[in-house]
């Protein structure tokens, strides 16, 4: 079985990280590593207070709110230094169920180099809690992104997924800057387009019970620009290889 390393960012989210962590740990599947950004409400604390007591959990303090992109990245460089084979991406306010965890370990044990857990496989619709506006923004932004980047996917804005080893170690993470959706529908084009295993599995997704989403104006502009950027920049390296190409042929030529 791949060593899994959980990667939980948090801002503000005191009341549910420990729920999340015990519920994680319990499966005894994975490490965790939280990225806190200097929570105001004290989640850093909490969480270093756990890694105190269980050696399983490993805490990354930021001095202040840096975005999801970044964190994300930051955690998994931490994972590649060390020994991880699996690394798992997981909101920490209880909306993904930590008892799909096993079926992502599994699925990259069996080869796969994303996992993404889909609340829109075969058509259907699995999230508990939304309202009408917030179901529509998501499922729009999801076939909207899709359709320009001419993907397969059903839900490459989900923040339910596990990467392995080779897919992050061949993927440019410095290159990668978007901060909050656009972040994952990043990760996911450039897997894909190298040519890597991509795999949904499905999964329910429930709304936060508790604290506030940090989904804002700015996040939502950036995913909307996202497919446009990753066109242009594929564009742009094919014109460079062609280029390439062509002044291989002069030289061999000449
Ligand atoms: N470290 C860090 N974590 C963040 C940041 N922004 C969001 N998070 C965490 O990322 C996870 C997802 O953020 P949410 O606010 O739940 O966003 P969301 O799940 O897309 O939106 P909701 O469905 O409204 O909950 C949560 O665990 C947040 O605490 C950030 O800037 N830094
Ligand atoms: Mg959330």
């Amino acid at each position: 079985m791949p060593k899994a390393l959980v990667i939980l960012p948090t801002y503000m989210e005191k009341d549910t990280l420990p729920t999340v962590l015990s519920k994680v740990l319990s499966q005894g599947l994975a490490d965790v590593l939280v990225i806190d950004d200097n929570s105001p409400d004290g989640t850093g604390q909490i969480a270093g207070a756990w890694a105190m007591r269980d050696p399983r959990v490993h805490v990354m303090n930021r001095p202040g709110k840096m975005g999801l992109g970044t964190a994300y990245v930051a955690g998994f460089r931490w994972g590649l230094e060390r020994d991880y084979d699996c690394f798992i991406e997981m909101d920490s306010d209880m909306s993904h169920d930590p008892r799909d965890l096993p079926r992502f370990i599994e699925e990259i044990g069996k080869g796969a180099d994303l996992v993404i857990g889909s609340r829109y496989i075969g058509g259907k619709i699995s999230v508990v809690g939304w309202d009408f506006r917030r179901l529509l923004l998501s499922k729009f932004g999801n076939i909207y992104a899709s359709a320009l980047l001419c993907s397969r996917l059903s839900d490459l804005t989900s923040g339910y997924r596990a990467f392995s080893r080779k897919a992050l170690e061949r993927t440019a993470l410095g290159e990668v800057n978007s901060g909050g959706y656009a972040f994952q529908i990043e990760m996911a084009y450039n897997i894909c387009r190298a040519g890597m295993k991509a795999k949904e599995i499905p999964i329910v997704f429930t709304e936060r019970a508790s604290g506030t989403s940090k989904m804002s104006r700015e996040i939502i502009k950036e995913a909307v620009w996202l497919p446009w950027r990753l066109r242009l920049r594929s564009i742009k390296s094919s014109i460079r290889r062609v280029l390439g190409l062509k002044k291989i042929n002069k030289e061999a030529r000449g």
